[in-house]
C-alpha cells in the first residue's frame, strides 16, 4: 500500500500498552483517511451509550493519504471522538507539525482508549512508542507545557496537547498546538483530559511512501507557484480570515451581543484593517505558503494569533470593541485549551443571563475584566464557570426563566460566528453539520449573499449545502489537507484527485471523492441516530430558536427573522436530495448505494430504516 502507511497505533492507557496494527487496503480505499477513518473506527468499535468522559471512549488522531507530502497545506490532522458536549460524533481539524511527524513515523492514525493511572503523555519516535509520566506538565497551560516538551524532546518534535481546561474535563475544551493552532471544538480536549493524557509528542524520520514521488514533487512545486499567482493572494497574506469581519458587518451577519444582532457599532475596532496595522508576525501550519496566523501584541504585551472566529466570538458577540483586549481573551483560550467559539458564546450567554437576572453574576456587555475572570473560572470549573463549562445548551437547561431560548447552539455545539437571521442556507448548514453548529463543512454564506439573499428558501440552497459538505466535510477532511487554497484563493479542485493518484496509485475522480463524502456523511449521521435512538428527531437539525423568534433590531436587515415552516421545507428538500427519510435518517437504498450495507444492517437493530 503506497500513499498510506497502512498502520494504526492503538494505545490502551489503562493497561499501559501500545500496539501497532496494520489496516486493510479495503478500509483505506473505502474511508480514505482523517474523518473517514475516525467515523468508521468509532462506528465499529465504540460501545453504544458510552459515556464520552469514561475510559471506554475512543480518541482518534487521524491523518490522510495526502497529509505530510510537500503539496499545498498538507500539515493537518483530524481529532475525533464521541463528544462530551453533544453526545454525538465530534471532530476538529488542526494544522501542526505533529501531523507531518506522525506520518513520517510510519503511522497514519492513533487511537487512544482507557485511562492512565496518573498524568501521562505519549511519545512516538518512528515506530517506537512509550507512555511517559506527565506529573510535571499537569496543571501547566499549553504554552508552558509545549515548551517543556520541546526542551526535553527537541524543537523538531510535533506536539498536540491540552491546557488546564482539558485536564479539568471542561466540555468546551479543545486540543491545541504551536501556540495558536486548535482542533476539536466538540470537547476533544476534555476527552483527552478524562484519559489523563496531557500530550502526544511525535517524531518521524521516514520518507513518506508515494507511488510516484517525483510526479508528486513536481505537482507540489507547480501548485505552490499557482497559489502565489492567485489574484487574492496578496490580500489574503495581509488579512487572512480577519477580512471576514468587515464583510460580515457589511452584510449584517456579524454575531453581536449573543447573536441578537448582525451589526456591531465598534466593528471597525476589531477588523482586519485594524489588525493589519499592528501585526508583528505571521505563523502557520507546515507545508503552507499562505500562512494565515496573524500575530499581534495583546493588551498585556503577549503574543496572540488572531482569526475571524476568535475575534468575533470574543469581541462583537460579547460587546468588546478593543482588538488588543480581544487578543488577550484569545490568548487565554489558547493557553487554557478552551475553544474560542464556545468560550465566547458561553461568556455572551452569561452576560445576557446576568442582564436578565437569571444568573447572579457581576458582568455586563463588553466587560473585559470580568470576562477574563469568567474564562479562568470556566477553565477551572469554579463558581459560575462550572455551569458554563458544560456548554450553553446544558447551562440553559439548568437555569430557569427561559435561558434555553438564548443558548445559541445546534445539537449542543455553540454556533460559529455567522448570524443567520436572514441566511436560511447558512442556517441549514449549521443545522445539518455533522458535529453540531460549525461552519467548517458548508460555509455557504458568501455564495448565499452574493446570489440574492432574498430568494430566501430556494431548494438550490440545499444543493449548495450538500455540494460544500461533500467537498469540505468529506473530501478535505478525509484526504486530509487544508481547504483554504480552494475556498479562499480559488485553487482548482481537480488538483486533489491528481495528488491522490500520485500518492496512492489509486485512480479517482472528483465525483468519486464526493461519493466518499456522501458515505462519510451517511455514517456520521448513522452514528448520531444509533446513539440517540428514540430521542432522535428532525428538530435536532434546527438552528437556534433566537433566529426564528427574535427579529434583528438594528442595521439594514432590522426586523428580519427566519421562518420555521419555510426552514422546515428547506430541510425536507435537503433530506430528499441526500436520500434520507423525513426523520433525517439515510434510507436503506441510500446506505446500500454508498457501500454501507453492513452498516445499514447494524443501524436497523436500533431504528427502522425506510
Ligand atoms: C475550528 C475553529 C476555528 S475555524 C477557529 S478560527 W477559523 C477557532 N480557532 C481557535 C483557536 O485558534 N484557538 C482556540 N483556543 N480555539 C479555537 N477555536 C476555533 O476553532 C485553523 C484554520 C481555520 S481558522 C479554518 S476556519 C480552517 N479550518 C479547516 C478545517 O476545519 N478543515 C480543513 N481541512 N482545513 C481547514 N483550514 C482552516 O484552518 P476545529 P488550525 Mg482548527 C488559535 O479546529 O475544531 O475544526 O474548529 O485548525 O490549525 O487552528 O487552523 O476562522
Ligand atoms: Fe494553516 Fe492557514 Fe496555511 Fe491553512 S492556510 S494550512 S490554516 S496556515
Amino acid at each position: 500500500m503506497k500513499g498510506w502507511n497502512g498502520k494504526l497505533l492503538r494505545v490502551d492507557l489503562t493497561k499501559g500498552k501500545t500496539v501497532l496494527q496494520e489496516y486493510s487496503g479495503e478500509f483505506a480505499k473505502r474511508f480514505v483517511g482523517g474523518r473517514g477513518f475516525a467515523v468508521k473506527l468509532l462506528w465499529d468499535e465504540l460501545r453504544l451509550g458510552t459515556d464520552p468522559l469514561s475510559p471506554e471512549n475512543m480518541l482518534i488522531f487521524a491523518t490522510g493519504p495526502l497529509t505530510g507530502f510537500v503539496i499545498p497545506n498538507s500539515g493537518k490532522m483530524v481529532i475525533a471522538s464521541k463528544s462530551p458536549l453533544t453526545g454525538g460524533y465530534g471532530d476538529g481539524n488542526i494544522g501542526t507539525q505533529a501531523s507531518v511527524n506522525l506520518r513520517k513515523s510510519g503511522i497514519d492514525a492513533v487511537m487512544v482508549t482507557g485511562k492512565a493511572e496518573k498524568p501521562s503523555y505519549l511519545l512516538v519516535e518512528d515506530e517506537k512508542t512509550e507512555i511517559r509520566d506527565a506529573a510535571d506538565l499537569w496543571g501547566l497551560d499549553s504554552y508552558k507545557a509545549e515548551e517543556k516538551l520541546k526542551e526535553a524532546h527537541g524543537r523538531a518534535a510535533g506536539v498536540v496537547l491540552i491546557g488546564q481546561s482539558g485536564e479539568n474535563q471542561v466540555r468546551i475544551a479543545t486540543v491545541v498546538s504551536q501556540e495558536g493552532r486548535a482542533g476539536g471544538r466538540p470537547g476533544m480536549g476534555a476527552v483527552m483530559g478524562s484519559k489523563n493524557l496531557k500530550a502526544l509528542v511525535l517524531h518521524g524520520t521516514k520518507e513518506l511512501p508515494a507511488i510516484d514521488p517525483s510526479q508528486l514533487k513536481d505537482m507540489g512545486q507547480e501548485s505552490y507557484r499557482a497559489i502565489l499567482k492567485k489574484d487574492n493572494y496578496k490580500f489574503w497574506k495581509r488579512q487572512g480570515t480577519m477580512a471576514t469581519v468587515e464583510w460580515c458587518q457589511e452584510h449584517s451577519t456579524l454575531p453581536t451581543h449573543n447573536f441578537r444582532e448582525g451589526v456591531f457599532d465598534e466593528a471597525d475596532a476589531i477588523s482586519g484593517t485594524t489588525m493589519e496595522k499592528i501585526v508583528t508576525k505571521q505563523r502557520g501550519c507546515p507545508n503552507c505558503n499562505m500562512t494565515c496566523g496573524n500575530v499581534i501584541e495583546d493588551s498585556e504585551g503577549r503574543e496572540s494569533e488572531l482569526d475571524y472566529e476568535n475575534v468575533t466570538m470574543l469581541g462583537s458577540d460579547i460587546g468588546l470593541g478593543d482588538i488588543r483586549k480581544v487578543a488577550t481573551l484569545n490568548r487565554m483560550c489558547d493557553e487554557f485549551g478552551l475553544d474560542t467559539i464556545s468560550a465566547g458564546s458561553a461568556i455572551a450567554f452569561a452576560m445576557e443571563a446576568a442582564e436578565k437576572k437569571l444568573l447572579d453574576l457581576d458582568i455586563t456587555w463588553g466587560d473585559f475584566e470580568n470576562a477574563k475572570t469568567l474564562l479562568t473560572d470556566i477553565a477551572h470549573r469554579r463558581d459560575a464557570g462550572d455551569l458554563l463549562s458544560l456548554g450553553v445548551k446544558r447551562a440553559g437547561e439548568k437555569l430557569s426563566g427561559g435561558a434555553s431560548n438564548f443558548a445559541i447552539h445546534v445539537k449542543g455545539l455553540e454556533c460559529s460566528a455567522y448570524d443567520c437571521h436572514l441566511c436560511p442556507g447558512m442556517a441549514l448548514s449549521f443545522g445539518t453539520s455533522p458535529i453540531g453548529a460549525h461552519h467548517k463543512d458548508a460555509w455557504v454564506i458568501s455564495w448565499e449573499i452574493s446570489t440574492g439573499r432574498r430568494a430566501e428558501y430556494n431548494p438550490e440552497k440545499a444543493d449548495k449545502v450538500i455540494e460544500f459538505q461533500r467537498i469540505r466535510g468529506g473530501m478535505f477532511e478525509s484526504l486530509v489537507t487544508c481547504r483554504f487554497p480552494w475556498i479562499e484563493l480559488g485553487f482548482e479542485l481537480d488538483w486533489y484527485p491528481r495528488y491522490f493518484e500520485a500518492a496512492t496509485g489509486v485512480k479517482t475522480s472528483l465525483d468519486e471523492l464526493y461519493t466518499l463524502g456522501d458515505r462519510v456523511y451517511a455514517l456520521m449521521r448513522a452514528f448520531w441516530v444509533r446513539e440517540f435512538g428514540g430521542s432522535w428527531s428532525r428538530q435536532m437539525d434546527y438552528p437556534p430558536r433566537r433566529w426564528f423568534d427574535e427579529p434583528l433590531t438594528k442595521g439594514p436587515l432590522k426586523g428580519s427573522t427566519l421562518d420555521r415552516d419555510e426552514y422546515d421545507s428547506l430541510l425536507q428538500a435537503y433530506y430528499g436530495k441526500r436520500g434520507w427519510d423525513d426523520r433525517g435518517i439515510p434510507t436503506k437504498s441510500t446506505m446500500n448505494r454508498l457501500d454501507l450495507g453492513a452498516e445499514a444492517a447494524e443501524l436497523e437493530k436500533y431504528v427502522r430504516l425506510e
